[in-house]
């Protein structure tokens, strides 16, 4: 198979609810464009039917697959399924379409910037959050001053669930990624800083979806501590 020009990577744990439509409205929008393009799964270790739901769509369709990994959460799911994958650009995108795909057009070439990595952004301008609950928003707005003030600078969303990295710069980048959790995302702006490589964020189309996995108070919390651990972790370049 010739280099996917994208390959699209998706993490999934207890997705039974969604992994089917997802997985159809993804490989629908795919398969409508004129390059080469992949789906890469990250499941690791969903005990609902998520696994059986994607084994369906496999068997149809050769350029979607799946890793099956060991549980440990969102960032090593994520950071599996980029390393696997083989694009020239590579989309994180969360199961839930919370940013439907079609917008990564917003990000790629020749539309995006001309960057290494293109952050979808629901604060950036252009962006709209659409249906969130008001504490939900705020719980975020406070996340994203504590990364300002901890860890990365300068960002007005750091968490959304659609960011497109440069192939080039995603095995180097992703294979030096510790966190585990969901604040992988703030280690590798981090990490991309330290390197020198370029950033920006574009506005996107948000629509909040329910049944979350994060858990407000205890993930919050892991996640704040995790802010200065990814400082102390990265005190000096590797
Ligand atoms: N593989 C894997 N994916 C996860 C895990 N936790 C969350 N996800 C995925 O991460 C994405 C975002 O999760 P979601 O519940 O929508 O989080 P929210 O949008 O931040 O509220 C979805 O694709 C989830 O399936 C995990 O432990 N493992
Ligand atoms: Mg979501």
């Amino acid at each position: 198979m010739p280099q996917p020009f994208l390959s699209v990577v998706i993490p999934a744990f207890n997705e039974e609810l969604r992994i089917s439509d997802t997985l159809s409205q993804v490989v629908e929008y795919l398969t409508a464009q004129d390059y080469e393009w992949e789906v890469v799964v990250a499941d690791d270790g969903s005990q609902d039917h998520t696994a059986r739901l994607i084994g369906q769509v496999i068997v149809e369709h050769p350029n979607v697959r799946v890793l099956r990994l060991p549980h440990r959460g969102k960032g090593w799911a994520v950071k599996n399924g980029m390393l696997a994958a083989q694009g020239e650009y590579r989309l994180l995108c969360d199961a839930d379409l919370s940013v439907p795909l079609a917008q990564v057009e917003r990000l790629l070439p020749p539309l995006g910037p001309d960057c290494d990595i293109v952050l979808g952004s629901r604060e950036a301008p252009g962006a709209a959050r659409i249906g969130e609950p008001t504490r939900r928003h705020l719980m975020g707005r406070v996340f994203n001053f504590l990364v300002s003030r901890l860890t990365v600078s300068g960002l007005a969303d750091t968490q959304c669930g659609f960011k497109c990295f440069r192939g080039a710069v995603a095995q180097d980048l992703f294979q030096r990624q510790t966190m585990d959790g969901f604040s992988f995302d703030v280690e590798l702006l981090f990490l991309a800083r330290q390197r020198g490589l370029t950033f920006a964020e574009v506005g996107v189309d948000w629509y909040y979806r329910p049944q979350s996995k994060v858990r407000p108070v205890r993930d919050s919390l892991a996640m704040t501590l995790d802010l200065l651990k990814i400082r102390w972790r990265h005190r000096t370049p590797a």
